[in-house]
């Protein structure tokens, strides 16, 4: 008989899929068998209709310690370039292109390639005790899966290379200062705040949903004019949405929408 997965756990529970990562022995690091079941979760939980949020964590007192760095390369195994193109980054382009929104419920440390996990994220919400640690330089390694992409991006430029080349630590207070986390809060809280984001996401129309995080990721890139023509483009698609006529319809009567993603 096959077996399941045995380092990533998919939980679904009114509309919301809770991705965990589970190998606490070992800080969750990731080696290629958690690498593959994670990309399969993050391909199921797109597929499933009954799933509209997505929560990340990990198990344990780390969210991710990256690479597992017991992992053999070269040889007979992947070269590290391999590794980041064949495992990481099609993982790290399943997280972003997800067309539900995924929220990083962090932990605990966040290091390497776990902090790019959880820089991948749509949004993120931090354990008091959390870190994220831009490990990749310690062990003469450059930051990879997104994070070059993904940090500029949320903390500035100056700030990001400091951040990279230092490889310092944030706590979590510092990572919302710096913008990275939306929100900090207790340790034994964070799964049920995460929940209750997840649960108002999922409470929103699929639809638009999705076509929301695509206008935000054609922006990433375009200009001001190409934005406002695709703006117009998904637009016409939601506008057409048997979602919009639902919102509308609950609008004028008063009531809360029963969006279906239609
Ligand atoms: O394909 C490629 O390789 C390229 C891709 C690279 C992407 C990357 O992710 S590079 C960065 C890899 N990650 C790291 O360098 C982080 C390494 N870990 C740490 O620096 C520290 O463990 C932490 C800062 C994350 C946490 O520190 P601390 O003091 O809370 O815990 P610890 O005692 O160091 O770790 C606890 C256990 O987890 C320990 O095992 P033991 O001694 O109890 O049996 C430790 O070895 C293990 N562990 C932690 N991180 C990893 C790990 N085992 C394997 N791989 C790890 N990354």
């Amino acid at each position: 008989m096959a077996e399941g997965p045995k380092f990533v756990r998919v939980d679904v529970a009114e509309r919301v899929a809770t991705i965990t990562l589970s190998r606490p022995d070992a800080l969750n690091a990731l080696d290629r068998p958690m690498k593959t079941e994670l990309l399969a979760a993050l391909r199921q939980v797109d597929r499933d209709p009954e799933v509209r949020a997505v929560i990340l964590t990990g198990d344990g007192r780390a969210f991710c310690a990256g690479q597992d760095l017991n992992e053999p390369f070269g040889g007979d195994f992947p070269t590290l370039e391999d590794e980041v193109r064949d495992r990481y980054n099609p993982i790290i382009l399943a997280l972003r292109r997800l067309s539900k929104p995924v929220i990083g419920a962090i932990n605990g440390v966040a290091a390497g390639a776990g902090c790019s996990l959880a820089l991948a994220c749509d949004l993120r919400i931090a354990a008091e005790g959390a870190s994220f640690v831009l490990a990749f330089g310690r062990i003469g390694l450059v930051p990879d899966s997104g994070t070059s992409w993904f940090l500029p991006r949320l903390v500035g430029s100056a700030r990001a290379a400091e951040l990279a080349l230092a490889g310092d630590s944030l706590t979590a207070a510092d990572a919302e200062r710096l913008g990275i986390v939306s929100r900090v809060v207790p340790g034994d809280a964070l799964m049920t705040e995460a929940g209750a984001l997840a649960a108002r996401l999922a409470a929103g129309s699929p639809r638009a949903m999705a076509l929301a995080k695509r206008a935000l990721a054609y922006a990433e890139s375009a200009t001001l004019e190409e934005a406002l023509n695709n703006e117009a483009f998904l637009q016409g698609i939601a506008g057409r949405s048997a979602d919009h006529a639902e919102g509308l319809a609950a609008f004028r009567a008063k009531r809360p929408p029963r969006f279906t993603g239609e």
